[in-house]
Formats: C-alpha cells, structure tokens, sequence
C-alpha cells in the first residue's frame, strides 16, 4: 500500500516536472514575439471564444485560471455512459494536441516569462478537474427533439478554484465539452494553456443543424466522411444529410439488390459503402450526437439505378415514336417498379435507424415523359393532364410505402414536391434549396402547415474569388414574412456540398471552415451578426482546428495561425 502510494506520488512528480520543463523558458527570440505583436489583420490573437457563440457567456473581472495537462483530468458525477467516456478522452486527446502543438513554438519564442502565477492578480487558481456533471441517463441514439444544453462554471462566485460542466442530456455534455476545450487557448508567450473564468449558459437555436455530403458525383473516402464528423461535431452540427446516390454513381452497396453498386458504382467497385461501412459511419456519428439521414433521391437523379433494374426508368422516345435508348425518371407506368420500391426502402428503413429519411423530389424533368406514349396512354388512362400530376402520383405512392413499414418513418423531401401541389403528410419535413424568391417559399411552404428546412443561400459547392463568408453570414431561415407559428415551423437547415468539382482530396478544405458560417447562424442567437466580430472568432475557431490536425482553408485572407507544419 505505502509502496503504491510512493509511485503514485513519484509518477504526478515526474510529470510536474517534464510539464515544467516543456515550459521553462529560457532565452529569447524577439522576431516571433515581435511578429506576434504586429499590429494589423494578419494576427488574431487567441481569446478562448467559441464557435458558434454561445447563447450566454459572462466574464469575471478579467480573471484566468490555468490548466496543466498531466495534472488535468475531468470527474464524472452522477451518470455516464460508453458514449460520455469515450467523449472525454477524445477532449482529453484534444487538449494534449493544443499544448503539443504550442510546444514547439515555446521554444521558438524563448519568452521570459515564467510566470509565478501566484502574484498575478488575474490569476484565480489552477483549474486541475473538470466536474461532469450528467443529471440523467444515457440515451443511446441522437434523435430530432434531444436536449443539447448544457452550462459551464469556471471559477464563477461560489465556484471559485473549480469548474463545472451541467447538462440533464449526455448531447449537452457533447455539446459542454467542446466548447470547455474552446475556451482553452494558449498564453501569449505559449508558455502555458488559460481558460477565463466565466459562466455559460447555452442550447441551439434551431434543431436541425445538418451538413449534405453528395457521394455519388465523387466517391468520398471513408477516412474523409469521418473527418468531416468531427468537424461538424466541432461546429455543433447535429445532423448529417447523406445524399449517398445520383445520377453519376450508386456506391450504396444493397443487402437484397447488389446489382445497383455492382452495375451503378464507380468501378473498381471498390467505390462503393458496404454495410459495415455505414454502420461504422452510423456509430462515429452517434458517438458524436449527430445523426445520419440518408437520402435515396427518386423519381429524378436516377440515373445510376437504371442498369441494375431493367423496367425501372421511363424510356424515351424519339421523333419518329421509336425508344431512343436514353432513359428519364422512374417509370410510375410499371407497377413491379412500386414492388421495387417498396422492397428497397424496406431495406433502406432498416438500414439507417433515424427516424427521418430524405426521400428527394427535386428537379424531375419532364422531357422523356413528354416523349413518351406510354406516359401519355397512362395520363389518358389516369384523367391526368399535366406531367406534375405524374410527378405527384409517384410521390404520393412512395410516401405511401415508406409510411406503411413499422417502423413508423417519417421522411424529408425537396420543395419541388410541394411547389408541383403534391400532398404530403402533416408531419413530412420540407426542404428548401432553391435560390430564387426564397422568403416567398419559405411563406408559402410553411402557411400550408409544413415543417422546413432551409438551405438555399448555403451552397458551398459555389465557390468564388475573395471573402465569401459574409454573405452565408448574413442568411438567416426565419427571414420572411409569416407569423410566429410559421416561423417555428422552420427546424432548420444547413449548407451543402456537391461534389462535381471536389472529391476527397480537397472537399474537407473547401467545405471549412465556411460550413463554420451556417454552424453559428444555426446554433446561436438570431442578433448574434457582428461581421468583424465573427471574422475575429472565425480566424481563431479555424486557427484552433488546424491545431488539431485538420487542413481547412484560411477564411479572411493574408494572415497566420502560429501552427507549426512538418
Ligand atoms: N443534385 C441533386 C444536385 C442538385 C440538387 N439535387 C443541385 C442543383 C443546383 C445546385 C446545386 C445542387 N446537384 N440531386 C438540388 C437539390 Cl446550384
């Protein structure tokens, strides 16, 4: 017993000391210093400010507390979980990362100051626990109505010498942990990591926060879609919109039909997500509070089905009345294609747990129906007279099979659904993505009763010269006449990424930190839209990012994060 106590005692020394020394400085390089100080754009200092802003967040009196890593540890209260265990060690890992990263830059900069930290009179003690403080179980999967507030006291009056992290969720205990990791930020001489003494209170603003990734233009690694997890969980994205097939590809790898990504993947078929593949990139993205919604987008975008299922897909014809051998939409003519369907999304429901599946709906074109005597035989037949009431039947038959499994789904379409007057359930969700007359839309569609989303001015497939954050700044979902009941039928949203012109070399730099924009517009609170504030705490949320290892693009032109690259 007395022996292990000793090694205890003699291991927290050892690591005291090499603390320490990674920290002694000695010597000094004034150019870093000097170029630390320089006046101007290029250098944000760190502050410790989160991303997205919190909803509140007071400072006392100027006053820090300091952290030391190999002292440092967080201490579950009350309830915890796998999923909150495994949370705090990828913050601890996190918190490690910001000080090895500063490490080398300490001795670069050779600054003075080592500090005895007991003199300084903003010094309000060493924050060596963080307290967990979870006050319910565990729930195992993120689901639309989760709670994610949470609130943080370091070293507020009453808390004085500790810190204390509060949630009545375990997605609030995500949420509280990184931004605690965020409020860490490096001395200005690197010689030691601070955090503010402050209180926060925070929750989002809107519940659907999502981030669309098309895998069906560009194959996207899997490596990439778990980068791009993290970095959503590190803007407080809650929801990823996984557009998995289009026209160019079909890489989603079917239990019952392997035909689709063995004729409609990219080939090799090595391009393609098995089933393992989704359940690890289901259970990476639970781990993180966010969930997965798939979209299998029909009766349009269907390109990559049609040589897998012969029938599926209308024919059209030619002038002359003859089948030109081009393929349009899913063929509602043929019955066996709605056994299909119902067999396909069976699997589909089965598959990916959320509640809510993205059933697609947009741009269907009307061309190759228009071409079509088959299609005009059965219009004839139906009492039809316009192809958006071709549209609408198959919608409305698809709502039907999805609604009729039990597993009781509820499904998401584009607005071209509604707009061609198709009925839908009260509960289905609208998607709103087109750029045009948007506060006109977002009227109508949520007048008629719907529940939307919102992503029209958030393309960041679009890209162009210069600053183009300021714009996805400015765009706000509840920006359009209606009344208050309206405007809580808006959930949310979020950007999108289509990827003709990226792929897994560079969508995760083009991608962010400008999904960062739409983060805060989503999470924080509608008069959070200061510009030169946001370019300020963008500069350092992206700087922190780079700490930790991913490569984004700089958000504000000339500049330097002080990151060290081999
Ligand atoms: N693919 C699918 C796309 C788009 C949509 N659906 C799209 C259209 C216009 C722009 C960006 C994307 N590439 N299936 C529309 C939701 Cl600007």
């Amino acid at each position: 017993m007395k022996f292990l106590i000793k090694s205890a005692l003699l291991h927290i020394l050892v690591l005291l000391l090499v603390y320490n020394l990674s920290n002694c400085v000695n010597g000094h390089d004034d150019s870093v210093t000097r170029q630390l100080q320089r006046p101007g754009p290029q250098y944000y200092p760190s502050r410790g400010e989160p991303w997205p802003k919190p909803q509140l967040r007071n400072l006392y009196n100027d006053s820090i507390m300091i952290i030391r890593p190999p002292i440092f540890r967080f201490k579950v209260l009350r309830y915890t979980c796998d999923m909150v265990e495994d949370a705090l060690k990828r913050y601890y890992s996190i918190i490690l990362k910001t000080v090895s990263h500063s490490a080398p830059i300490v001795n670069l900069a050779n600054a003075k100051h080592n500090k005895s930290w007991k003199s300084d009179p903003g010094f309000k003690g060493y924050l060596d626990v963080l307290q967990v403080d979870l006050m319910a179980p565990c729930e195992s999967m993120p689901h639309e109505s989760m709670d994610e507030a949470y609130e943080i006291k370091i070293g507020t009056s009453g808390f004085e010498g500790t810190g204390l992290l509060t949630a009545s969720s375990n997605w609030g205990i995500l949420r509280g942990l990184e931004t605690f990791v965020q409020l860490l930020y490096p001395a200005d001489d690197f010689s030691s990591i601070q955090i503010k003494t402050t209180l926060i209170l925070d929750y989002p603003r809107f519940s659907y926060r999502s981030v669309l990734l098309d895998t069906s233009r560009h194959f996207l690694s899997m490596k990439i879609l778990k980068q791009n997890l993290d970095l959503m969980a590190f803007n407080k994205y809650n929801v990823f919109h996984w557009h998995i097939v289009d026209d160019q590809s079909f890489p989603y790898q079917s239990r019952k039909f392997p035909q689709l990504s063995d004729k409609g993947a990219y080939q090799p078929y090595t391009h393609v997500y098995t089933q393992q593949n989704i359940a690890e990139i289901i259970e990476y993205a639970r781990l993180r509070g966010i969930r997965v919604v798939a979209e299998f987008d029909t009766p349009g975008h269907t390109q990559a089905w049609g040589p897998a299922i012969p029938g599926l897909l209308t024919p059209c014809y030619n002038k002359e009345g003859q089948p030109d051998g081009t393929f349009g939409p899913i063929d509602p003519t043929n019955e066996k294609n709605f056994e299909f369907i119902h067999s396909f999304f069976e699997e589909v429901v089965s598959v990916f747990p959320d509640k809510y599946l993205h059933l697609g709906g947009d741009e269907v074109y009307y061309d190759c129906w228009k071409s079509s005597p088959l299609i005009a035989a059965f219009m004839a037949q139906q009492n039809m007279t316009d192809y958006a009431e071709v549209e609408q039947y198959y919608m409305q038959r698809l709502v039907n099979i999805v609604q009729s499994y039990p597993k009781n789904s509820s499904y998401i379409v584009w607005q071209e659904t509604i707009d061609n007057g198709v009925q839908v359930k009260k509960d289905a969700i609208v998607h709103v993505w087109k750029n045009v007359n948007v506060p006109q839309e977002m009227s109508h569609v949520t007048s008629l009763g719907y529940k939307t989303l919102f992503s029209s001015c958030w393309y960041l497939n679009k890209i162009s010269y210069g600053i183009d954050w300021t714009t996805y700044y400015d765009c706000d979902p509840q920006n359009f006449n209606g009344t208050n009941a309206q405007k809580r039928l808006v959930l949310g949203g979020g950007p999108a990424m289509w990827t003709e012109y990226v792929d897994s070399a560079n969508i995760i730099a083009r991608l962010w930190p400008r999904a960062s924009l739409p983060a805060e517009r989503l999470w924080s609170d509608a008069n959070v839209r200061n510009k030169s504030d946001a370019a300020r705490r963008l500069e350092e949320h992206r700087c922190r990012l780079l700490k930790r290892g991913y490569q984004l693009q700089p958000p504000n032109g000339p500049g330097f994060c002080g990151v060290e690259w081999d």
